[in-house]
């Protein structure tokens, strides 16, 4: 199962053209607000130079690129973790997903309605994570009270312990620091886990600007304002894109150039969404198929076999792992195992971005 990521914002800031950009797909948009009501699936590959160039030196009959699924939601507005506009519906699809993609509307266009009456990210921004941090707060609310019951019926450290984590949040939550933004151990992340809190989840934002000058003052100012605290915010033209779907790539660099936007802002968004979870790329490869896989870095050895196959985990013997840069630098896997250079790892071994592995492990 590949990663998912939900593209959340007030309604039309762009977040379907923007999802169609991405998926290739023809899900309805409007001038209009809530033209989005049932959310928009689409899985997308994660654009990487490795697999193509790792294709070349082992030609396999198949590639298989990682993916991640974007899913495009209903739009957000002030009161909605108190169900107004399409409010709880759309929260309760949020918190199934690994990533959020905050598409801020920039552009300026008389003819798209502005619910909040004109341009301004910064208010858009505070205004959607605050119904993100009281939605959190409502679902943790309900939990810290049945914990509190609970602490004082009976003794028990580990409801001890849920309260204490729960309290914190809360408090973060009541001082409008998203919970991302805590410093929490594994144990306590455990412990919010089930209530899949969207705070807590890596956020992109998203910038969809017009070609205008005003778009890149605001991109620059927001850039440096505090709502953002230095979280990436990313500049797309998802109009003007839009109107080059059917370009090559190349046609597309170089007209996107001629208004002055250096690099597809696409690409960028779904290599930035990879680096906000945290993720990092190995691959592996036999007759029939080379194929990338995303996971989360430092995971081990073992583990990693286990996302293939989880006999592969349970009968893993070793890795024989090498890396990316040597294999396409050495240009054939031949040769780096004359000179001895394939090695050997243990189940705890971590997998680094860009290993090729190929996994020995005993069948059951
Ligand atoms: N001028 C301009 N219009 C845009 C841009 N991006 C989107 N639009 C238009 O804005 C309108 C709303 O776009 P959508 O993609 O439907 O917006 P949305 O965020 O999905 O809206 P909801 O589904 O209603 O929440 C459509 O008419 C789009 O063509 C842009 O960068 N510039
Ligand atoms: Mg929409």
């Amino acid at each position: 199962m590949g990663v998912k990521a939900g593209i959340i914002g007030l309604p039309n800031s762009g977040k379907t053209t923007l999802f169609n950009l991405l998926t290739r797909q023809h899900a309805p948009t409007a001038p209009y607000p809530f033209t989005t009501i049932d959310p928009n699936r689409g899985v997308v590959e994660i654009p990487d130079e490795r697999i193509e160039k790792l294709s070349s030196i082992i030609s396999p009959p198949r590639v298989v690129p990682a993916t991640v699924e974007f899913i495009d939601v209903a739009g957000l507005v002030k009161g909605a973790s108190q169900g107004e506009g399409l409010g709880n519906q759309f929260l309760s699809e949020v918190r199934g997903v690994d990533a959020i993609v905050h598409v801020l509307r920039f552009f300026n266009d008389t003819q798209v309605a502005h619910v909040m009456g004109g341009i301004d990210p910064a208010r858009d921004l505070e205004t959607i994570e605050i119904e993100l941090l009281l939605a959190d707060r409502e679902v943790l609310d309900r939990r810290f009270s049945r914990a509190r019951e609970l602490t004082h019926k009976i003794k028990d450290t580990s409801i001890e312990f849920e309260y204490t984590v729960l309290d914190r949040c809360l408090k973060a939550l009541d001082n409008a620091v998203p919970l991302r933004k805590m410093v929490l151990s594994d144990e306590e992340k455990i412990i919010l886990r089930s209530s899949q809190p969207i705070t807590l989840k890596p956020v992109v934002h998203v910038a969809n600007c017009d070609e205008g000058e005003d778009s890149c003052r605001l991109v620059t100012h927001l850039r440096q304002t505090q709502p953002l605290n230095n979280v990436t915010l990313l500049k797309v033209h998802a109009k003007l894109e839009e109107e080059l779907v059917e370009l090559t790539h190349p046609e597309r660099v170089s007209f996107l150039q001629a208004y002055g936007v250096e690099e597809s802002g696409l690409v960028l968004l779904i290599k930035e969404v990879y680096r906000a979870l945290g993720l990092v790329t190995f691959f592996t490869f036999n007759e029939k198929e080379l194929r990338a896989w995303e996971i989360p870095a430092g995971t081990h050895a073992s583990t990693a076999a286990g996302k293939i196959h989880t006999d592969m985990e349970k009968g893993f013997i070793k890795a024989e792992v090498v890396n990316y840069v040597e294999l396409a630098a050495a240009g054939s896997l031949e040769s780096l195992r004359r000179e001895g250079k394939v090695r050997l790892e243990g189940r705890e071994y971590q997998v680094q971005d860009g290993d090729v592995i190929y996994f020995r492990f005993s069948p059951f």
